[in-house]
């Protein structure tokens, strides 16, 4: 049992978010980073990897759906999804919702994050059983590498902050892998962090090496997700032979399925970025 606050400060921010927490569930250092699982008082459980947080039960909904939606509703037709990074699961099972996916392909280089998920977020792995749903344990950048070039429709890269292991994923050249890996009018989505803290560097710079890596269209996505730092998150979406416009067009499809957050207007209130954040990208 503990007594106490759990507190991810971002120093170069000079700002925190806390959490207060009665007890410590889950501690272990994995072959890849620290892994902590703490029961919060008023967000339910909460996963932590390396001092950062990766999601509590209150509030993952948000990241989860505008991570998934926004790109699987871009798609004319999505069937082979695949997912790098994720291993909580929550993205995994958003993308499942979607009836015509006929393929997931989850690669993650940390089991014990889907091991601990399973045991203290039980409900984001429920569907890991859908026929449709493959788990693998290995390194995403070589998995991109070795899978065949125009395979795939919707590529999703759930990752950790762009520091230490996540850092490849966001270059140029693992963009351009990605680019290839996509079949024609594919869409790629990656976080892409605090609107408020980076769009004048890692949103900026993450578009910037899309359109390097020969992406013709690119659109930032805003929402609120608390227990991020600032308490405010992005991802951004590129198109292989997609045109800019389907990221406003997308929304209008039918949902064949209940949402907590994402919904038509939020997605178009989304794409609406504020004019300080054009003026940095
Ligand atoms: N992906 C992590 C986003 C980065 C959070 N950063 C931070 N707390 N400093 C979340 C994984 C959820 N599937």
């Amino acid at each position: 049992p503990l007594d106490g606050w759990f507190i991810e400060r971002f120093d170069r921010e000079g700002s925190a978010i806390g959490l207060k927490v009665h007890e410590k569930l889950h501690d272990e250092v994995t072959p890849w980073q620290h892994l902590e699982v703490y029961a919060t008082e008023t967000y339910g459980n909460l996963m932590v990897l390396d001092g950062c947080v990766m999601l509590t039960d209150r509030d993952n909904f948000l990241y989860h759906e505008m991570i998934a939606h926004p790109a699987l509703f871009t798609h004319a037709d999505p069937k082979r999804v695949v997912i790098i990074g994720g291993g909580d699961c929550g993205t995994l099972r958003e993308v499942l919702r979607h009836p015509g996916v006929e393929k997931v392909t989850q690669i993650d280089i940390d089991e014990a994050v889907t091991r601990a998920a399973e045991r203290f977020f039980p409900q984001l792995t429920e569907s890991n059983h859908d026929p449709r749903a493959e788990l693998l344990f290995a390194d995403g950048v070589q998995w991109v590498d070795d899978c065949p070039e125009g395979s795939v429709d919707v590529l999703i890269i759930d990752s950790t902050d762009p520091v230490g292991p996540a850092e490849g994923l966001f270059q140029q050249d693992f963009l351009a892998r990605c680019q290839r890996l996509l079949r024609e009018g594919g869409v790629m989505v990656q976080q892409s962090e605090s609107p408020l803290y980076h769009s004048g560097s890692i949103i900026r710079d993450l578009r910037t090496a899309m359109t390097q890596a020969g992406f013709d269209s690119v659109a930032t996505l805003v929402f609120p997700q608390p227990t991020y730092p600032s308490g405010w998150w992005s991802v951004t979406l590129a198109g292989k032979h997609c045109p800019a416009d389907r990221f406003r067009e997308a929304a209008a499809r039918d949902r064949a399925f209940a949402t907590e957050y994402y919904s038509e207007a939020q997605h178009f209130a989304a794409l609406t970025l504020p004019p300080f954040m054009t003026r940095l990208l």
